[in-house]
């Protein structure tokens, strides 16, 4: 294979797809290396001082917590790819945050649980089936995004982080995480996006 960066053969994306052995490109998406901003409307600005989670619906005991609470559920560190159902993917996201699973065990879920709605500061909603964020190891709560913390225009302070699923699951400004007895459709869920939102079936809109 030659060098010559005008006769390659292959792309960088397809390149890397090569080295890696794996097909990490769902179908139908394509690889940005910058990151897009996708908002609908304006960007909250919630400080950590004012910030706080309330967890409610299908669970023994809402309860509420502040930044200092939320952090004493113990930092980790994830890479993996974000796909938007715009089409563009992108790869090696370095996030830090509070795992799913870290969060999980401080609530007490009632079985009649069947799905949460995150609710972010501003309005926005979506929801995710508790079985999506119980088989995602990776799925989190971000604070943290390459080694600084999360700027307001992508999701800051909190936002969620479900890889696993179209990026539009992944709610900025995350204030609340409602427990639903049976799965509803969240913001641009009522708007034609699909229920579920697999990006390996390109489940995108309904
Ligand atoms: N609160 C809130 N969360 C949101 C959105 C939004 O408009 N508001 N957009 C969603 C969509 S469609 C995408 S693709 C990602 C974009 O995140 P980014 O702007 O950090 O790239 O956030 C998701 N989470
Ligand atoms: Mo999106």
């Amino acid at each position: 294979m030659t060098t010559n960066s005008s006769e390659r053969l292959f792309s960088d994306d397809q390149a890397q797809r090569i080295a890696t052995g794996e097909d990490r490109l769902p179908p139908g998406q394509r690889l940005t290396r910058d990151w897009p901003v996708l908002t609908y409307g304006a960007t909250p600005e919630v400080s950590t001082a004012e910030w706080q989670l309330t967890i409610w619906g299908e669970v023994e005991q809402e309860l509420t917590w502040s930044w200092d609470d939320f952090l004493a559920l113990g930092l980790s560190t994830e890479t993996n790819d974000i796909h938007c159902v715009t089409h563009w993917s992108r790869y090696d996201n370095d996030w830090e945050g509070v795992l799913w699973s870290a969060i999980m065990r401080q609530i007490k879920v009632k079985p009649s649980a069947q799905s949460v709605m995150f609710h972010s500061y501003g309005g926005y909603t979506t929801n995710v089936p508790l079985e999506d964020l119980a088989s995602d190891d990776h799925a989190m709560l971000a604070t943290g995004w390459n080694n600084a913390p999360l700027t307001a225009n992508h999701g800051g302070p909190v936002r969620g982080m479900i890889p696993s699923l179209y990026f539009w699951k992944s709610a900025k400004w995350v204030g609340g995480i409602e427990f639903l007895p049976q799965d509803r459709p969240g913001f641009w869920e009522m708007y034609g996006y699909h229920i579920h939102g697999d990006p390996w079936t390109e489940q995108r809109y309904s």
